[in-house]
């Protein structure tokens, strides 16, 4: 991770949607996150260490309440956007670093008992234990209620369950230290017969080994479980609960993947208005052409299309505005146009840069493959597609 001179607006922060908790948070982060330095050549090792660094930070008290160590009193999800739009703006790898955290720690804030959250929530926010999200399987990614594993009541006295199935496309795979999966538990109930269980590494018949390497490298892997033996108080939430607590947890960080989108896009456009300015071309600077005056008009319009949505979104969970389901579909909303109007920005920036922009190494090339699966993870644009359309069926 390179530092670098350009600095993220902040203008927004001063729109109806945030508060004091939020400005600060914008006021403080970006100078810490650009004098990290963090050596990303290593995925694994880079995210270790950002881990690290975002726990003694006190950034990653965002990801957990305040009473489970947290900084405010209660999952925020402008917070949790701010925080991503700017990490991701200096680092993608910083971003998923702090995301994950929550996302892998989110189904236990919203449905863990208190003995599960005091013995894993502060340790999250400390970035003392890695987390991750074990949702999608092979045959069931979009498709949540089509998942083959299975969670059986152990047949000794102890109350335990075994858990056998696989799990693929697991972020922080083979390095968190506590996985929550999601498995069947009444096979004839379709999305009414799946539980979430906090499955520890190491636990006898968990093997996470296989690394799944993609086209922007971040801690990515295959989750087999066999005979996978974990206690009686492993279930998070209400057996044959688990298909809300995971939609609920989705719901909360898919309006902050529309963060890290607007995050990244917010950067590409940086790029190119500073490469338009010092770019020299037919006597003038690139920046001096209409053309490139109505490509960055349009670009700036796509961010704040996205910027808007994913406030909005994030602002009705926080303050409870509308029904459930208008919640979810704000989040859609925000998810599907922040990503899609990001990777758009992304590849206008890219043909800007000329040459430079595929060059290995040059920020907008790598950002041209980071955004990539942003589309794709937590609800692909078609999932958010028809989320959206079913409600304005309805
Ligand atoms: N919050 C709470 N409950 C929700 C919910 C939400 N956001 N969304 C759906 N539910 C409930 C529904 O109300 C319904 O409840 P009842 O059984 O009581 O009626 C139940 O869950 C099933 O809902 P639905 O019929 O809409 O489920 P589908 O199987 O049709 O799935 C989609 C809907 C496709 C939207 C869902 O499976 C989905 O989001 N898929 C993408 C999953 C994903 O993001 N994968 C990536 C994993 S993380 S990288």
């Amino acid at each position: 991770m390179q530092p670098t001179a350009l600095v993220p607006s902040t203008e927004h922060l001063a729109l109806p949607f945030f508060e004091a908790a939020h400005r600060d948070i914008a006021a403080r982060l970006p100078e810490w996150a650009n004098a990290q330095g963090v050596d990303e050549t290593d995925d694994r090792a880079a995210c270790h260490d950002w881990v690290r660094r975002l726990g003694e930070g006190g950034w990653l008290r965002y990801c957990v309440a305040a009473e489970h160590g947290g900084a405010l009193p209660r999952l925020d999800s402008r917070a949790l956007v701010v925080l991503r739009e700017t990490l991701a703006f200096y680092s993608p790898l910083a971003d998923f670093s702090f995301a994950m955290q929550g996302l892998g720690s989110g189904a236990i804030s919203l449905g863990g008992t208190p003995a599960q959250q005091a013995a894993y929530l502060p340790e999250v926010a400390r970035g003392g234990k890695i987390a991750a999200f074990a949702l999608s399987e092979p045959d069931a990614g979009s498709d949540v209620a089509a998942m083959q594993t299975e969670a059986v009541p152990s047949a000794d006295s102890a109350g335990g369950w075994r858990l056998n199935g696989t799990k693929t496309w697991i972020s922080n795979g083979g390095m968190a230290d506590f996985y929550c999966v999601f498995a069947k538990t009444d096979r004839q109930a379709g999305s009414r017969g799946i539980t979430a269980f906090i499955v520890d590494k190491g636990a006898s018949g968990l093997d996470d080994s296989a690394h799944i390497h993609v086209m922007a490298p971040h801690p990515l892997a295959t989750l087999r479980l066999t005979d996978c033996a974990v206690a009686g108080d492993a279930p998070l939430g209400e057996v044959n609960g688990g298909f809300k607590l995971a939609m609920q947890t989705l719901d909360i960080f898919r309006a902050s993947v529309a963060g890290a989108a607007l995050g990244m896009a917010r950067r590409a456009l940086a790029e190119a208005i500073a490469h338009a300015r010092r770019r020299n071309m037919f006597g003038h600077t690139l920046a001096d052409f209409q053309l490139t005056q109505a490509k960055l008009g349009e670009m700036a319009a796509l961010v704040d299309a996205g910027a808007l949505l994913t406030y909005r979104a994030a602002w009705m969970r926080d303050t409870q505005q509308g029904s459930m389901k208008e919640r979810s579909v704000a989040a859609a909303m925000a998810k599907m146009t922040a990503t899609e109007n990001a990777q758009r920005v992304i590849d206008m920036a890219l043909q800007m840069h000329g040459g430079l922009g595929v060059m290995v190494g040059s920020k907008v090339e790598s950002l041209y493959r980071d955004i990539r699966s942003l589309r794709i993870y937590e609800g692909a644009t078609e999932v958010q597609q028809l989320i959206i359309g079913k409600a304005v069926l309805q």
